[in-house]
């Protein structure tokens, strides 16, 4: 995790500083501004300027006639809202998004040219997207799926987008198989079921006949794809890309996110409560966040392969359904990301923002990562249809910082008044410009990694892309017990929603066993299906037997409960000094405490005095919080006690592994719970019992208590 590392200013501060180095981003931020339309003061008008004098009533031949078609505020209002809808994402269509900055560590001159990467002191705006990928615009936030995390960043010599994902692998080796892979995992096309997740026949057919979907299937079935929070991912960028100095010397490298929050999960009962009480929970925790203060951190990094060691390891590195093991090649810190400021409207900024892994900058270069080069035609021409023609590049959220001369001209939407006579080049008319800029560190004109390519042109997948079970195994291998079995449920779930049994056996047999046979039996058990026989395929294995950085269980981030969301509930007779006491302890770790209680009207404190509530147990369910505290009150307590909707929200916390703090005088409600006290459920207030608590949430649940609460119904 980081260590001590320069502290970057705020967007809003930089908004106000001078220094040449901050132009860049005053004017990433002015763009922003320019269009930004604040109505405050405003008259209402027309599209063309004009006041209008009644906004309520269509004019008509007489007050109970017909329509007159002259109206045309009443045409040009619907004529707009008829259009107001643009096509969704055909893929990641659900998303939400934040502004921020990057920050570099330093100069990594020795690795990259690209400027971003120099200057501790150069702060970089950039925007980020995150997304599911196969619900549509309107399906939840919690559904089982890979998440999208993908960033523009506003750098001085142009965009560079790192359009990735929170896993490091993908489910296919090459991009002609998109469409396949996606119409398969997309809602089944007779019934359009199901919204939003992978548990139907078309998914499980598809992979279980592409043994290369093995390794990404093993990620989407682990608790990877229900994020507890967007602010809780690590993003890759999944394909191996290059960094290039001024030298011209090349590395291999894959990108990583770290998050400063550590990459924490929900339960997967969560996640479909969640679906239910807030389809909106993940983009409303990264909004809220934001709001707060609690600006979202993660550390970007890169793994370095020079361009020697290509061949050196049991895999090919332009295999994107491989990952290169930390503990083979250890993630070098970069810079920082921090995302500090929400947008003001959805649609323009969210919505209309275009990435494309072919938005680089020089220093950076692509390899031949036979995915990798399918994207890079694939979202350039998705954003024509979707965003209605090739000029979706002058979309505020899209300008790059970096001037965009060139001869390109009109087409659907053109924002650009072209001055000049020539629109080609090279001319001298107008004196010759935009002109060429030559490659090379003085100048700095963008120029290709210069790869020696001699070979035939050839329809074939290499024999190096062939090992598709031993990374799948390494992955399962490295999961602590409580993974693997979050494993084995996630498996048996979605198998369980396939209606073909043929579709069920083939995952189970020829592609589980080839992975790890106490996986297939188990799942095969949960199914009634017959024990599987080991595997048919010969797996050579991983270098690694494990790889400690694939479990989850190892990344608890540095900013201990910073963010996480405490929720106290109360009732008439609660002990005012014991709500107090709590609200101290945790305001002093920067976590957000919310006080529920029986409805939404304040409670009446044990001295007689009001005490507000930010919402009703009913509202917030448990399911919205990392951690429950019961304060002290004995009326309050009893009130409790008798409640069902205390008492199921109190059991339903347990159930799900989360830190629970009781005054001393709750025991009663413990006891009459039936819980018992573990490392997470705690008796009293005092500074012992407040650093447990703390303690437990930072842990993110309580496993140890996972076959005590497998007992308890919630
Ligand atoms: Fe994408 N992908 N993708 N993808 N992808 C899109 O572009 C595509 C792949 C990813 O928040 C689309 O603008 C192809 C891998 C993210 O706006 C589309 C292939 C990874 C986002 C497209 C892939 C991603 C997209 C749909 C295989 C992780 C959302 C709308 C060759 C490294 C970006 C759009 C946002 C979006 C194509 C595979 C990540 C259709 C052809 C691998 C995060 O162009």
């Amino acid at each position: 995790m980081p260590s001590k590392k320069p502290d970057a200013p705020r967007n809003s501060e930089v908004a106000g500083t001078q220094t040449p180095d901050r132009a860049n981003t005053n004017a990433k931020l002015q763009s922003l501004e320019d269009v930004r339309s604040d109505a405050t003061g405003q008259a209402l008008r027309t599209n063309q300027g004009v006041r209008i004098a009644d906004n309520q009533n269509t004019l008509k031949a007489g007050a109970r006639g017909p329509s007159l078609l002259e109206d045309f505020i009443m045409r040009e209002k619907i004529t707009h809202f008829d259009h107001e809808r643009i096509p969704e994402r055909i893929v990641h269509a659900r998303g939400t998004g934040a502004h921020g900055y990057f920050q570099s560590y330093g100069k990594h001159a020795e690795l990259t040219k690209a400027g971003f990467l120099q200057d501790p002191e150069k702060i970089t705006p950039v925007f980020v997207r995150f997304s599911t990928v196969q619900g549509p615009r309107g399906s939840g936030d919690t559904v089982r799926d890979v998440r999208g995390f993908a960033v523009k960043f506003y750098t001085d010599e142009g965009n560079f987008d790192l359009v990735g994902n929170n896993m490091p692998v993908f489910f296919i080796q090459d991009a002609i198989k998109f469409p396949d892979f996606v119409h398969a995992v997309k809602p089944e096309p007779h019934n359009e079921m199901p919204t939003g997740g992978s548990a139907h026949d078309t998914f499980w057919d598809f992979v279980s006949l592409v043994p290369e979907s093995a390794h990404m299937v093993m990620w989407a079935m682990s608790d990877r794809a229900i994020p507890r929070s967007l602010r809780m991912m690590e993003g890759f960028g999944v394909h191996t890309f290059r960094l290039i100095n001024a030298e011209g010397v090349a590395s291999f490298v894959k990108f990583h996110w770290k998050p400063r929050q550590g990459v924490h999960s929900l339960l997967w009962d969560e996640a479909q409560k969640l679906a239910g009480k807030d389809t909106d929970f993940q983009r409303r925790d990264l909004w809220e966040a934001i709001e707060t203060g609690d600006y979202p951190e993660w550390e970007l990094g890169v793994q370095i392969v020079p361009e020697a060691d290509e061949h050196k390891f049991d895999f090919d590195l332009l295999d994107p359904t491989k990952i290169i093991p930390e503990e083979l090649v250890p993630v070098t810190p970069l810079g920082k990301m921090v995302l500090n400021r929400n947008p003001d409207n959805f649609f323009a900024e969210t919505e209309q923002v275009a990435f494309c892994p072919g938005h680089i900058v020089p220093g950076i270069d692509f390899t031949n990562d036979p995915l990798l080069q399918g994207r890079l035609f694939s979202y350039t021409d998705t954003q024509i249809s979707r965003l209605g023609g090739p000029n979706f590049h002058q979309i505020p959220i899209n300008r790059p910082v970096a001037p965009n001369h060139n001869n390109q001209r009109d087409a659907m939407h053109q924002h650009v008044l072209h001055k000049g006579r020539a629109s080609y080049e090279p001319n001298s008319i107008d004196g010759g410009w935009p002109k060429e800029t030559p490659a090379g560190p003085e100048d700095g004109g963008f120029e290709s990694y210069q790869e020696r390519i001699d070979a035939h042109k050839i329809r074939q997948r290499s024999e190096s892309f062939g090992d598709h079970f031993s990374q799948a195994r390494l992955f399962f291998q490295s999961m602590s017990e409580t993974e693997q079995q979050h494993i084995i449920k996630a498996y048996s779930f979605e198998l369980g929603k396939v209606e073909r049994e043929h579709i069920r056996a083939r995952e189970v047999n020829e592609i589980l066993a080839n992975i790890d046979l106490k996986l297939a039996a188990a799942v095969a058990a949960n199914l009634g299906l017959p024990a599987p026989k080991a595997g048919s395929v010969k797996v050579k294995g991983s270098q690694l037997k494990q790889s400690p950085a694939l479990s989850q269980m190892n990344h608890l981030g540095d900013v201990g409960i910073k963010g996480r969301k405490i929720a106290v509930l109360v009732a008439d007779g609660v002990d005012a000094g014991s709500v107090d006491h709590w609200r101290k302890a945790l305001e002093a770790h920067s976590a957000r405490m919310l006080v529920l209680g029986p409805t939404s009207a304040p409670v009446k404190t044990a001295d007689g005095k009001a005490l507000a509530v930010d919402a009703s147990m009913e509202g917030m369910p448990s399911v919205m919080f990392d951690g429950v505290i019961v304060p002290g009150g004995k009326k309050a307590l009893e009130a409790l006690a008798g409640s069902g909707l205390a008492k199921h929200f109190l059991l339903e916390a347990y159930k799900h592994l989360k830190a629970i703090g009781f005054a001393a005088e709750g025991k009663a409600l413990v006891d009459g719970l039936g819980l018992k006290a573990d490392k997470g459920l705690l008796l009293g207030d005092d500074q012992k019992a407040v650093d447990a608590f703390v303690k437990a949430v930072e842990g993110h649940r309580v496993w140890e208590r996972e076959a005590a609460a497998e007992a308890v119904p919630a």
